[in-house]
């Protein structure tokens, strides 16, 4: 499975630092939490800061949208940046035109769904997908903890998945650490978003990320 930071979760007195020891650390990807304050009671970043990193690592930026009307800020992410985008599937966003859009601009596509929403609402967009992003925690805040009714709706969506043949990969984000990555790894998620319960549970991320990857390796071995 892919690691990726929660970029949130970091020192912002020290980004790039962070960023450093994260990309010595061999992270796959990086994950950022956009909230508007309105789809989610909280505020996080813009494309600002997305550009003000992008000099310092190669790997995928993985934007995440927890925005009221993600459509109206897809090209802006696009430009300072992002790779992957994803969007709410309970956001005002009409889900397909979204995709589609994020797919012609180059990008990858997904959609994050949070806790309570079915995996019914991606019935008719398999075919435009890269990812989907199972929220286990209520998107807004990190170092809350995991909802265990997520793990059966991980294995729900990797049956839908695999019956399809689409390449979608599964990305979990919440409360993802080393006591929910054997099961949610077994469940049948690809990609981790790692926060405070995993990469920033201590200053020296460098070797966090060294000892999760090696963890993660571990796990993934056993399930494969
Ligand atoms: C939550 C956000 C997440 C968190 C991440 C933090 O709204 O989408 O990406 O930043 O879950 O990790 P943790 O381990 O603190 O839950
Ligand atoms: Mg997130």
């Amino acid at each position: 499975a892919l690691i990726g930071p929660s970029v949130m979760c970091a020192d912002w007195g020290n980004l790039q630092e962070n960023m450093e020891m994260l990309e010595r650390g061999g992270v796959d990807f990086y994950h950022f939490d956009i909230m508007d304050g309105s789809f989610v009671p909280n505020f996080t970043m813009g494309p600002d800061l997305l550009k003000a990193l992008r000099p310092y690592s190669g790997k995928a930026f993985d934007i995440h949208l927890m925005v009221q009307e993600p459509e109206r800020y897809i090209g802006m992410f696009a430009e300072a940046g992002a790779d992957w985008i994803t969007v709410h599937a309970e956001s005002k966003v009409h889900l397909q035109r979204a995709l589609q859009y994020i797919r012609k601009l180059g990008l990858k596509a997904g959609v994050a769904l949070n806790p309570s929403t079915p995996l019914s609402a991606l019935d008719y967009v398999l075919d435009d997908l890269d990812h989907v992003c199972l929220m286990t925690v209520n998107p807004g805040f990190a170092g809350q903890a995991f909802i265990p009714s997520m793990y059966r709706k991980i294995e729900d969506l990797r049956k839908v998945i695999d019956a399809s043949g689409a390449p979608i990969d599964i990305q979990v984000d919440g409360n993802i650490g080393y006591n929910t990555i054997p099961k949610v790894i077994e469940c049948g998620a690809s990609m981790l978003v790692c926060g405070t319960s995993s990469l920033f549970n201590s200053a020296d991320l460098e070797a966090n990320a060294l000892q999760l990857i090696e963890y993660v390796n571990k796990q993934s071995r056993k399930t494969s």
